[in-house]
């Protein structure tokens, strides 16, 4: 046959999937590209992700992998970075618009079961369920205590939000709704007033918001501004009953100055599902008795974390422009580089 004029086979693009992911989920992806895993689930260093990604034209990631300037001028190659987070403090999205490739993130699909596990966070704190599980677990039980792992209440208690975005309100409503607290919070940007309303929410600025909750719990994202938000100085305007829970992202809190608090019952107790420097947890932390401490847990139910991995799919198809998802992509948070 005349090469002329051989029917050519469309080049499939090529997709990476950064960390092992659903295999159903990743199957929706191999119909339309060709696609890399990572079934052991091995945390590649940075070169190893730039050497996997040439020729490749999508990456799906966690919020794991780190996507800047460097590994973009190293791929020229990518369209689209599509995200199962819904932080993407390890995305430098300038950058990404700069080179013309498209970043999503994973809003919604894991408000509330976020919220459900800040709440329970909160409460495991308050009511001291970790330390007294671990006393019982071990065997120390041998007769009942009138304060026996007396903790703080939940209900009726002043909730103080710091970060006021889907999942703080969400677990706003909770505590509101659920357990007739007070609740307030702080923001950078104040919400209108009839939401405010709806929740029953106060705003406050951050020191009245440190002074005056019962239970703190933080759900903002991270960024340069946020870092180290809760550090020794706000932590010593807490009440020495107060609890603070962490469900954000590791570096909001400082986890030394934390960590010297709880020792010093400067506050009650803590609960932390994030972490400076995670995996690593700092050594103090591990060894008090009054935090609360979950690996990187918050969205992990298995209808949301699929959810939330489908969603990430949808989203390089469509920016790949591929079968029926061909369109914008749903969560998009540069979509000017589509035109
Ligand atoms: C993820 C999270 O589980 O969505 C986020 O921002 O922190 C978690 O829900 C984690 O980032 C892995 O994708």
């Amino acid at each position: 046959m005349n090469p002329s004029s051989e029917r050519r086979t469309p080049i499939r693009p090529g997709v990476l999937v950064a960390r092992a992911v659903f295999p159903d989920v990743v199957a929706r992806l191999v119909e339309h590209v060709d696609v890399e895993t990572n079934d052991n689930d091995e945390i590649w260093p940075q070169p190893e992700l730039i050497r996997r990604l040439q020729g490749k034209a999508g990456v799906f990631v966690t919020g794991g992998e780190k996507i800047d300037a460097a590994l973009l001028a190293a791929c020229p190659g990518l369209r689209a970075v599509c995200s199962m987070a819904v932080g993407y403090n390890n995305i430098d999205v300038p950058a990404c618009t700069a080179a013309g490739v498209l970043v999503s993130n994973a809003p919604d699909v894991l408000t509330e079961t976020t919220a459900d596990f800040g709440f329970a966070l909160m409460m495991a704190t308050a009511r001291r369920i970790s330390e007294s599980e671990r006393f019982l677990r071990s065997g120390q039980w041998r007769h009942w205590g009138v304060d026996m792992f007396a903790g703080s209440d939940v209900h009726g208690a002043t909730l103080g939000v710091l970060g006021m975005g889907r999942i703080g309100q969400a677990i706003a409503r909770r505590g509101v709704l659920g357990f007739g607290m007070k609740a307030i919070y702080h923001n950078r940007s104040r919400l209108p007033e009839a939401v405010e309303h709806g929740l029953g929410a106060r705003h406050v600025g951050k020191e009245e918001l440190l002074r005056e909750a019962d239970h703190v719990v933080i759900v903002v994202p991270y960024s340069a501004a946020s870092h180290h938000l809760v550090g020794a100085a706000e932590l010593a305007l807490m009440k020495p009953t107060a609890t603070l829970t962490n469900i954000a992202r590791g570096g909001i809190v400082d986890d030394a100055a934390l960590a010297r608090a709880l020792q010093e019952r400067r506050i009650a107790a803590a609960g932390l599902d994030v972490f400076e420097g995670e995996p690593v947890v700092h050594p103090d932390l591990l060894s008090l008795p009054n935090v609360v401490l979950t690996p990187h847990i918050a969205s992990s139910s298995l209808p949301t974390r699929r959810a939330m991995a489908n969603l990430a799919v949808d989203n390089l198809l469509a920016a790949l422009r591929i079968g029926q998802q061909a369109g914008r992509p749903p969560t998009a948070l540069n979509p000017e580089v589509l035109g």
